[in-house]
């Protein structure tokens, strides 16, 4: 061979090696790190799955999901057989302070190999080898050889559901569920309670389920035209039934973060209980969308009432946050109240401003002494932040800066990229939606961390989160079509790989999730599809 052939030839196989581009390969959120490897592997009947634990919830997990996708069946073992095998191993850290939702997957012709700190970390590679085999029956898969190494950016990987609007199954939260540990989320953040209907069963107060979890109507058609069916409308959840959700969101990596709204948006506990109001009612659970006057009066009783609903919450759900709610307070009843002047005056504040903060200060103080931490909208800035509080930068970006610049920890769900109770297509061809355009491109193009933030500052940005307000959303099928394709856009925001000068890349792996979608049953928005002008 002569030099210059030996040159044409290298050029030719790199060259041909390109070919294989991340575009090729329908991974989602594309991984931090992949290098090809020039060979396959072949998934057939003779594969075993090996993991130490032949019982744990991982190794069933890719068993399930591949007899699902092709109808192979393949046996978990916990020794090593020779031949073909996808190993799963964990490894023990040497170092504290690691990544355990890091992992590492290599794909060879001699099998697959994965690696973590941490059943999380397995999870994740399981759910990216997923997407490399095709939803197909077959008992020869092949798949293209890699190396991935892979972990995220961001901590909170969140996805939000309002239950009081309308109220969804248990069996549809679970699918939901299933949704976001697909996409390597790990934050559900389950709005439970709103002036609409109170959807979580309280032992000690059992009218906030008796009344508070139903209203005589809703409102039909979009806000403006005030129109009403006069349909009784009921749900909740009992504590059986949380302690089931939880259970399984915990075996697939998701927090679930329980909201319990205070002192606004509280129509549905005050028609159950008026006497924590102001006025003393009487009240209805509101049948209608918007924001209502009637708010948690700040009295004695009112903080022993949401205690004693919080110990119940806290004894059900584990998380490290609990989300108190705090956004769209009206303050006229508070301005109209002997007792909150009084109170006023004799704490040394200034306004009803500074009233919902001493509110949101007392609560914190009681979360905390329970070993939890509370987070709220970012209304809870007005009047100073609850010294341990985390905010939920809704109202833009900015409550979320100024929130990482007093060295408090924000998630970030502006309305301008992370509502997916907004239209994502032109909306003549569109399901009646709140309002708002948020396409695909927009969710793809968000970045959790302003520009305003200096590195230090960064820090605090624990991640984002989508939110799906369902005053317009009654079914769970309308849910699944706000929330996919926009929520796979989200999960590369939030992995930390997005990159949004190159939409067109993610674009072309989303085909494939379409796919999937449409042979799981999973409703999705053709918006994608529309041609933009
Ligand atoms: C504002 S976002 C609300 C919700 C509504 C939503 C509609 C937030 C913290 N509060 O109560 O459902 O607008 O998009």
């Amino acid at each position: 061979q002569t030099l210059m052939t030996k040159i044409f030839l290298s050029i030719f196989l790199f060259l041909s090696f390109l070919g294989y581009s991340q575009e090729n390969l329908p991974l989602i959120p594309i991984p931090k790190q992949i290098e090809f490897v020039n060979e396959f592997f072949e998934l057939d009947k003779s594969t075993v799955i090996l993991s130490q634990d032949s019982n744990s919830f991982e190794a069933l997990f890719l068993k399930e999901t591949i007899k699902l996708k092709t109808g192979l069946d393949l046996p978990i073992k916990s020794t090593y057989t020779k031949g073909n095998s996808i190993q799963l191993s964990i490894q023990i850290p040497d170092t504290i302070g690691f990544d355990r939702e890091k992992y590492e997957l290599s794909i060879s012709k001699k099998g697959v190999q994965l690696l973590s700190f941490s059943n999380q970390g397995l999870f994740y590679g399981i759910q990216t080898f997923l997407q490399f085999i095709p939803f197909q029956k077959s008992d020869k898969v092949k798949t293209q050889g890699v190396s991935i190494s892979d972990s995220p950016k961001f901590k909170w990987r969140g996805m939000h559901l309002d239950v009081s609007r309308h109220f969804f199954s248990i069996d549809f939260i679970k699918k939901y569920i299933d949704y976001i540990a697909m996409y390597k989320m790990n934050t559900f953040h389950w709005h439970l309670t709103d002036d609409q209907g109170w959807r979580i069963e309280i032992k000690k107060y059992p009218k906030l389920t008796e009344i508070g979890a139903w209203r005589d109507g809703s409102m039909v058609g979009h806000y403006n035209e005030q129109r009403f069916d006069t349909l009784r409308y009921s749900g909740f959840y009992t504590q059986e039934e949380i302690k089931e959700v939880v259970k399984y969101a915990q075996q697939r990596h998701v927090t679930i973060v329980p909201e319990i709204e205070m002192p606004g948006h509280a129509l549905a506990a005050l028609a159950s209980y008026p006497e924590f109001s102001c006025t003393g009612g009487p009240f209805e659970v509101a049948k209608g969308w918007g924001v209502f006057e009637d708010v948690f009066c700040p009295k004695d009783e009112t903080f022993v009432f949401l205690e004693n609903i919080l110990s119940e919450v806290i004894d059900l759900f584990p998380s490290k946050y609990i989300h108190i709610g705090g956004d769209e307070s009206p303050k006229v009843r508070w301005k109209n109240c002997a007792h909150c002047q009084s109170l006023i005056k004799k704490e040394g504040l200034k306004d009803e401003h500074e009233l919902q903060s001493y509110f949101i200060q007392r609560i914190e103080k009681f979360v905390n002494t329970k070993g939890r931490k509370i987070m709220g909208w970012d209304e809870i800035l007005e009047g100073g932040l609850a010294p341990n509080a985390a905010v939920m930068s809704w109202r833009g970006t900015e409550g979320g800066i100024a929130a990482a610049k007093q060295k408090h920890f924000v998630v970030m769900s502006p309305g301008s990229h992370c509502y997916f109770d907004h239209y994502q297509g032109d909306p003549k061809n569109e399901p009646l939606a709140f309002g708002g355009y948020t396409p695909i491109e927009k969710v793809y193009a968000f970045n959790p961390i302003p520009n305003e933030l200096s590195i230090e500052e960064a820090v605090y940005i624990l991640g984002a989160q989508a939110n799906v307000w369902t005053e317009y959303i009654e079914t769970s099928n309308h849910v699944e079509y706000m929330i996919m394709p926009r929520m796979a856009a989200l999960s590369e925001v939030v992995w930390g790989t997005a990159n949004a000068s190159d939409y067109k890349n993610f674009e072309n792996r989303l085909i494939d999730h379409l796919d999937f979608y449409e042979k799981m049953g999973i409703n999705y928005s053709k918006a994608i599809y529309e041609v933009t002008t």
